[in-house]
Parts: C-alpha cells; sequence; structure tokens
C-alpha cells in the first residue's frame, strides 16, 4: 500500500489514551502493510532520555530528542507515531517545524483530568495528590492545549475503535494512506 510517511504526534494528559490510541493505529495501519514505529514513554524515557526528569527543562529536552528521533525515523519512509504528554506548545510547534509543511500530525487526546485521574492505570495520580510525584502534569505542572491540532479526538466520550477511525479518516482525508 502506497502512503506518505508523516510524524502522527499524540499530545495529551497521563492516562488520556495517548500510547492506547497510537498502538491501536498501528495495528490498523500494519493491517493495511504499512510499516510504523511508535515512540511512547515505555520505549524512550527509559533509554534515550533515561537521563532526563520531568523538570521544566528535561521535558523541552525530551521532546526535541523524540522530535529529532521521529523526524530521522520518517526519512526512512516509515509512519512514525509519537505518544507523550509534550504539554508545552513552543515544544511541539518546534517538532512540526522540522519536517515539511503537512507531513507534521498534531493529534490531541482530549480527556477532562478527572478522567484520567479515575483511570488512574499506574496509580500515579493517587501518588502525585499525596505529594509523592512533584511536578505532575496537571497538579503541580501546566498542561497547554493544542489549539489547532490537525484533529481532537475526544478519549472520555468515544470509544477505542471510534478514535482509530476518526484517525484513519484524517489520514484518508488528507492523502496520507
Ligand atoms: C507527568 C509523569 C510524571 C510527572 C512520571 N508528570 O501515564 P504515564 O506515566 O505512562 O505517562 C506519564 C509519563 C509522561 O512522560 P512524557 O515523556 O510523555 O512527558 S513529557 O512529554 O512531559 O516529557 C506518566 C509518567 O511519565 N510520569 N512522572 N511528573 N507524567
Amino acid at each position: 500500500h502506497q502512503h506518505k510517511s508523516v510524524i502522527i504526534w499524540f499530545t495529551g494528559l497521563s492516562g488520556s489514551g495517548k500510547s492506547t490510541l497510537a498502538h491501536a493505529v498501528e495495528d490498523y495501519l500494519h493491517k493495511m502493510g504499512i510499516s510504523t514505529f511508535v515512540l511512547d514513554g515505555d520505549n524512550v524515557r527509559h533509554g534515550l532520555c533515561s537521563d532526563l526528569t520531568f523538570s521544566d527543562d528535561d521535558r523541552v529536552e525530551n521532546i526535541r530528542r523524540i522530535g529529532e528521533v521521529a523526524k530521522l525515523i520518517i526519512e526512512s519512509g516509515v509512519i512514525t507515531l509519537t505518544a507523550f504528554i509534550s504539554p508545552f506548545k513552543s515544544d511541539r510547534n518546534a517538532a512540526r517545524s522540522l519536517v515539511p509543511h503537512g507531513d507534521f500530525i498534531e493529534i490531541y487526546c482530549q480527556c477532562p483530568i478527572e478522567t484520567c485521574e479515575k483511570r488512574d492505570v499506574k496509580g500515579l495520580y493517587k501518588k502525585a495528590r499525596a505529594g509523592e510525584i512533584p511536578f505532575f502534569t496537571g497538579i503541580d505542572s501546566p498542561y497547554e492545549a493544542p489549539e489547532k491540532p490537525e484533529l481532537a479526538v475526544n478519549t472520555h466520550d468515544q470509544s477505542l475503535a471510534e478514535s482509530v477511525r476518526c484517525v484513519i479518516n484524517l489520514l484518508i482525508d488528507r492523502g496520507i494512506i
């Protein structure tokens, strides 16, 4: 299947479903015979960025490295999906500016913090509320929501399958797949 290699950049709070959605979109693309790569906390925060904390400066550096790596991967023709909170607008825009116009698809996983906190898959919100994790995004560290993402998916009301459909439709509409 012919495709354009782009960066699909998911942004949103911890627990908003970025990584789940990125992997579900990846599965869909694989079934179409399209090669992809997912960068997320599980493979980046433990390796390439294991020297970084969650201070503002380190988050900036985290996102800078991820943008550069994603750029390298798309040069090999592989669609790259990134799933990081990426809380700062300026960092997301810097990543966007690394690649040609149209090759950066920003997807906002929109979900009220109350829902993320209720899910609390890893128990991190609970720890953050107890003061055990300082500078937790949405609690005592900011999240700057995108103003004009290519797509916003409501992961609170929508099923995973519906969110995947929205992403795939966007890729089709833009002639990427
Ligand atoms: C936010 C934190 C923090 C703090 C650890 N703030 O739900 P998770 O666990 O898997 O997703 C969160 C992940 C965020 O890492 P990112 O690299 O995506 O962040 S950023 O883009 O801001 O650089 C959470 C866990 O790491 N985590 N401490 N203080 N999330």
